[in-house]
């Protein structure tokens, strides 16, 4: 049977999927109904809710244009060509590279689906950004963390300590109606079952090296003027119901 791509994709219905707390971009791509192998999303990589120099001076324009237009959009190339090659193995049976596709995928969807996050829960400072939260997600912060001054904290601690390239992540988890604060190592790694990100830093170098250099903390501190509370709310909200 025919596994290259055009095959895969020329007999699109396309649906729209809903990624939990995110709105990922994808097309979800029959492959032929008559073979076992199931579905084929094509992601694809969000448009910005604002410009590239809209988070200024707090993220600069050309960090922002770099980290969406080729790192955000390298992870969404690498998912689709993670699960691309899981749908081959499928069809032919060969299943010698699973180790590596899986931790591709992984690696990859993680990427796609943080950065989507993370354009998201933020908006332009005074525009959106910045400020504290209000109603629920206010409400929720005070009763899991005490005050917003010690989640801001913990916070701050998380995401300048992620040992190497990562993020910090604030969680929801469903089950005891909590939010949790954590940290991933590159997209993935440390996740916790269970839980769902609401808010994310990317701590990557390739967040704030041009501008901030070395200083991991100064670009944290800088990044509380652009967090869209409003967004997060929203994701919280999403998740509570
Ligand atoms: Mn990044």
């Amino acid at each position: 049977m025919k596994t290259d791509r055009r095959s895969f994709l020329s007999t699109a219905s396309i649906a729209t999927a809903a990624f939990a707390a995110s709105s990922l971009s994808a097309k979800a791509v029959p492959i032929d109904e008559k073979e076992p192998m199931g579905k084929l999303t094509k992601h694809e990589l969000p448009t910005l809710p604002y410009s590239y120099n809209a988070l200024e001076p707090f993220i600069d324009a050309t960090t922002m244009e770099i980290h969406h237009s080729k790192h955000h959009k390298g992870y969404v190339d690498g998912l689709n060509k993670a699960e691309m090659e899981l749908a081959k193995a499928r069809a032919t049976g060969d299943y010698s590279m699973i180790q590596h596709w899986s931790k591709q995928s992984a690696f990859h969807g993680g990427g796609h689906f943080l950065h989507s996050l993370f354009w998201r829960i933020m908006a332009p400072n005074g525009k959106g950004g910045g400020g504290e939260p209000q109603g629920i997600l206010a409400d929720k912060i005070k009763e899991d963390f005490g005050s917003f001054d010690a989640f801001k904290k913990q916070f701050s601690s998380a995401a300048s300590s992620v040992e190497g390239s990562g993020w910090g992540l604030l969680h929801y988890r469903k089950s005891d109606n909590r939010l949790i604060i954590g940290q991933a190592e590159n997209q993935h790694k440390l996740s916790s079952w269970g839980t769902t990100p609401i808010l994310g830093i990317d701590v990557w170098e390739h967040a704030y090296y041009l501008k901030y250099q070395n200083k991991r903390g100064d670009y944290v501190a800088a990044w509380w003027n652009v967090v869209n509370w409003g967004e997060v709310g929203k994701n919280l909200e999403m998740m509570m119901k």
